[in-house]
């Protein structure tokens, strides 16, 4: 499914053609950084592409979380702070990217099971009452390795 996506917004982008659907707004790369501890929110990572329209992500739902916000990360005096927010403008044919030091989502409380089955689904709200419905891949921390305790840290700080 995704590598047809893929395939489909290369031809279209190619060959400006007039013809066939407009390629939709989506949602790939979704991931979670389970946080190691339950106390402490997890953190949530995707791209979301415009497609030929764009559109604007006014939140994100998990039946399998007990609660999921948008946040930023960002320096301020030196120091890493975040700020919640509530859209995010997907400009057409193009693309933003929730990644580690910028925009993320916190989750909190992310349910056993989904744990277990190493992926739950997420529902991203759009702005124009679209639904998208994404299959998001649970990473579980690992203590033994170094980069991946130092990008853990980055997000912990706040
Ligand atoms: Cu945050």
């Amino acid at each position: 499914m995704r590598a047809s996506f893929a395939l489909f917004t290369l031809a279209a982008s190619a060959t400006l053609s007039a013809c066939g659907d407009p390629a939709p707004t989506y949602i790939d790369q979704a991931w979670i950084r389970l946080s190691p501890n339950k106390e402490t929110p997890s953190a949530g990572y995707f791209v979301a592409h415009g497609g030929d329209a764009g559109g604007q992500l006014r939140g994100v739902l998990t039946d399998y979380a007990l609660k999921v916000e948008m946040h930023e990360s960002m320096t301020e005096n030196g120091m890493m702070t975040m700020k919640p927010i509530d859209h995010v403008d997907i400009p057409a044919k193009g693309e933003v990217a929730f990644a580690p030091g910028g925009k993320h989502l916190m989750i909190w409380g992310v349910n056993d099971t989904a744990i277990s089955r190493g992926k739950m689904q997420m529902t991203f709200l759009m702005a124009n009452g679209d639904r998208l419905l994404v299959d998001t891949v649970i990473r579980k921390p690992e203590p033994a390795a170094a980069p991946a305790a130092a990008k853990a840290g980055e997000h912990d700080g706040h």
